[in-house]
């Protein structure tokens, strides 16, 4: 049986992991559930996956949840040394940006998008003094990210922890980082080394695949907002 992969490319860990699944051309089948619509809360998703939230896989009766786990299944699986170095430390490293995004690039989501989505699709008024406040802790957040993980001087080439290629952390970093960035969110001017990891990011194959639902969202939301929308 195939790899089956629960999520939504609305969803930030969910498009990560299929970003993942489509670079290394991992024969998967995409089961869509709507977060938005209780479609992780129906008991049928909850029998299988606890924790109730999407990404989640399914891979031959092996069930798992949580994305940047199910990154490091996948890649040690495959043995994809690019996205999941094998020596200790090098995982380590990754590992580190792993802990550490959950309660800081996260808040890419947490403080601002959500704003985003409950106003396009819930119809409530737009929280100018939240979405400030969100944007200035994210601005604080950039400024840690490049600091402690975009640190690399060299040729400007590199990715997090100066990696010639990207890894699992840099998927789901730009996860976060993107969708603010398609809804002009996100100013990046006091972060240049964020700002060009970002367009290496947007270079990568699959891009337009995996973001096309946030480019959708974009347009809604820049709709929504109308005549006052003035990023
Ligand atoms: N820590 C989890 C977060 C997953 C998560 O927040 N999923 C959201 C969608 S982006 C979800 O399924 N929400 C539905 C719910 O909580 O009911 C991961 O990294 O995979």
């Amino acid at each position: 049986m195939a790899l089956r992969v629960y999520g939504h490319f609305a969803s930030q860990p969910a498009r990560a992991v299929l970003w993942m699944l489509k670079l290394k051309e991992v024969p998967h089948q995409f089961e869509k559930i709507e977060p938005l619509n209780g479609g992780t809360r129906t008991p049928e998703y909850a029998s299988k996956f606890p924790t109730r939230q999407v990404p989640a896989i399914d891979d031959a009766g092996f069930r798992l949840a949580e994305a940047s786990a199910i990154m490091k299944y996948i890649a040690l699986k495959h043995g994809f040394e690019d996205m999941y170095p094998a020596g200790f430390g090098d995982q380590a490293l990754i590992d580190y940006y792993l802990s550490w995004h959950h309660l800081n690039t996260r808040d890419c989501t947490r403080k601002v998008f959500k704003h985003v989505m409950v106003h396009t699709f819930f119809d409530k008024p737009w929280p100018e003094e939240d979405v400030a406040k969100g944007q200035a802790s994210v601005a604080r957040t950039m400024a840690s990210l490049e600091e402690c993980f975009l640190y690399h001087d060299g040729d400007g080439d590199a990715f997090i922890h100066g990696r010639s290629q990207p890894s699992i952390a840099d998927l789901l970093c730009y996860a976060e980082i993107g969708q603010l960035l398609l809804v002009d969110l996100l100013d990046l001017s006091a972060t240049p080394k964020v700002a060009a990891w970002a367009q290496r990011m947007e270079q990568l194959p699959m891009y337009e695949d995996v973001h096309r639902t946030s480019r959708k969202l974009s347009a809604m939301f820049k709709d929504k907002r109308g005549a006052a929308y003035s990023p």
